[in-house]
């Protein structure tokens, strides 16, 4: 298992549209296992492949108050959506934002679970959204993509501003602190 870095807005890795998995096996197992773990320890309510820079069609949530519910969606299709909820949205990609979203408040959805086995189910309030929110993420999609041109401008700037302030140093940490062997 493995914490894996999570990718940045406005990183262009993020708007590459990922591939169904063709077979469940051990390595999207393994791939399943550092999902969870780079999810908790962010922490975060779910996790996309995209985010960490792995192009195949794999989520994970945990919307659980105890965290201690993971679900893992493997192939996601939103098969039926139903009503409207607006909520306060945040992303680990996106870090320092957080904006209200209009999407399906009930929805229906058929996937994989880790045993390949096909699954279908409801869901709605807080885990839907978040399936929602995941699965744009494997079509390359953001929630900032939701919100007005002024606002998206801003977050822009505001992006850009932090970006020039920190520089390329904080922007892969990972290049300083990862002991030199
Ligand atoms: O941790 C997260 N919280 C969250 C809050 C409201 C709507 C969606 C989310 S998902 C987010 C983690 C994340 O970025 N997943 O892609
Ligand atoms: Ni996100």
């Amino acid at each position: 298992m493995a914490r894996l870095p999570i990718l940045e807005y406005p990183d262009p890795r993020l708007r590459i549209r990922a591939t169904p998995v063709e077979s469940v096996d051990d390595e999207i197992r393994a791939l399943v296992a550092d999902l969870f773990e780079t999810m908790y320890a962010a922490p975060g309510i779910g996790l996309a492949a995209t985010q960490v820079n792995v192009h195949k069609r794999v989520l994970v949530t945990d919307v659980s108050e105890e965290r201690n519910e993971p679900c893992c969606l493997i192939n996601p299709e939103i098969l039926h959506k139903e009503g409207e909820i607006s909520y306060e949205e945040g992303c680990l990609s996106v870090p320092d934002v957080f904006e209200p979203v209009t999407r399906a408040e009930k929805i229906r959805v058929r996937c994989l679970d880790e045993q390949g086995e096909v699954r279908e189910f409801e869901a709605e309030g807080l885990l839907a959204i978040c399936i929602q929110h995941e699965s744009d993420h494997l079509d390359g999609k953001l929630f900032v993509d939701y919100l007005s041109t002024l606002k998206r401008d801003r977050l822009k700037k505001k992006i850009a501003k932090k970006a020039k302030r920190d520089g390329p140093a904080e922007r892969d940490a990972s290049r300083i602190s990862a002991p030199v062997i």
